[in-house]
């Protein structure tokens, strides 16, 4: 049995291009460090072997400085490290993987063929294989394998883009993991956490990103940890990134927008980077500027957006001669009528999605 990581896509030196110049150099060190925290957290827990599936770097363009304190990190790990380079940082003699001085725990894979690397400490092998170009276009790197069955443990950790026949990622199916027969398959290049999935008796995943980068990236990000065995793999989400990408939707009809923000913010926001979209109906414009400032010191990082309407008497134009009129005079004949509030309640709901639907508008 064997303790692994599997991490991926951690982007370093990504340009975090959303933020301030200050705010995104912040961010850039905060990832640098990320990989030191991994390590302390995979010593702590006594975790054997970490496969990385690609995309550490954003580009080849790192600063120097990144790809040192990357390999100083992982060699601090008591364990092994394997990398399969992705796309984004695909294995280049000249290019940052080759410029790197790796410790001896950690081996990065540097061909585009299938290769193994054996760790009979744990009877355990990693197969594997690297992009050493920015596009793979086929898929066929496992074509013809199988992991034989010698009572080891066989892993894959892989860089590609599963499910998607015409990618220029290294397009990969189901079948194919299927047929490799090894007991897990630690695949990158989607950022969001698939869980452990089943092909025939072949355990994958995606571990997702490990800290997001944008609103394109919400949510908790993190990686897989667990033990895998011949014909079990038991791996579970660890949530690792230091700051969320959130998106939230606030409704103020009706309501002071701080208020209804403040009532709809989960506790301790401080650390992450929220997009606030106001929607709903006021009679009077949002105070968009005051509310930033209100609010700023809530978040990392706050972007507002207002999508709110301003109310009009929904029943202002029941006197045009048009469809409009026609429509409003017989809702608002079956309103009087009635004197039960929720029965007029739903008048006026019927009300706004018919003149929504005549303007051709989103409710
Ligand atoms: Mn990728």
């Amino acid at each position: 049995m064997v303790k692994i990581i599997h991490a991926a896509d951690f982007h370093l030196d990504s340009a975090f291009g959303a933020l301030g110049e200050e705010q995104a150099r912040q961010r850039r060190q905060e990832s640098r460090e990320l990989v030191g925290r991994l390590v302390d957290w995979a010593n702590e827990q006594s975790v054997d072997l970490m496969l990385l599936a690609g995309d550490l770097f954003d580009s080849d363009d790192i600063y120097s400085q990144t790809g040192e304190d990357l390999a100083l990190a992982l060699g601090r790990f008591s364990g092994q490290v394997v990398v399969a380079p992705g796309n984004h940082d695909y294995y280049d003699p000249a290019g940052a993987y080759g410029k790197i001085l790796w410790p001896e725990n950690v081996h990065v894979f540097r061909s585009d063929k299938l290769e193994a690397v054996k760790l009979p400490r744990c009877e355990c092998v990693v197969w594997g294989a690297a992009f050493t170009a920015p596009a793979v276009t086929d898929g066929s790197v496992l074509d013809g394998f199988t992991a034989p069955d010698d009572g080891w443990t066989h892993l894959l950790v892989l860089h590609g883009d599963l499910g998607s026949r015409d990618s220029r990622y290294r397009p990969l199916t189901a079948e194919q993991l299927e047929k490799t027969g090894v007991d897990y398959a630690a695949l990158g290049h989607q950022h969001a956490c698939t869980g452990v999935l089943r092909a025939g008796k072949t355990a994958y995943a995606y571990c997702g990103c490990i800290e997001g980068r944008g609103f394109d990236e919400l949510g908790e990000k993190g990686f897989l940890c667990g033990t895998v065995e011949p014909g079990a793999a038991r791996l579970q989400f660890v949530p690792f990134g230091r700051r969320r990408y959130e998106i939230l939707s606030v409704d103020v009809t009706d309501t002071e927008p701080l208020a209804a923000i403040s009532a709809r913010l989960p506790r301790d926001t401080e650390r992450d980077i929220y997009r606030i979209m106001l929607t709903g109906e006021t009679e009077t414009p949002v105070r968009l500027d005051w509310l930033q400032r209100e609010l700023a010191d809530r978040f990392y990082a706050l972007e507002l957006r207002d999508q709110t309407r301003m109310k009009q008497d929904i029943w202002a134009r029941c006197g045009d001669d048009s469809l409009r009129g026609l429509f409003l005079q017989e809702l608002r004949r079956l309103y009087d009528e009635t004197e039960d509030e929720e029965r007029r309640r739903q008048i006026e709901q019927a009300v706004r999605f018919g003149l929504a639907a005549m303007d051709n508008r989103e409710m």
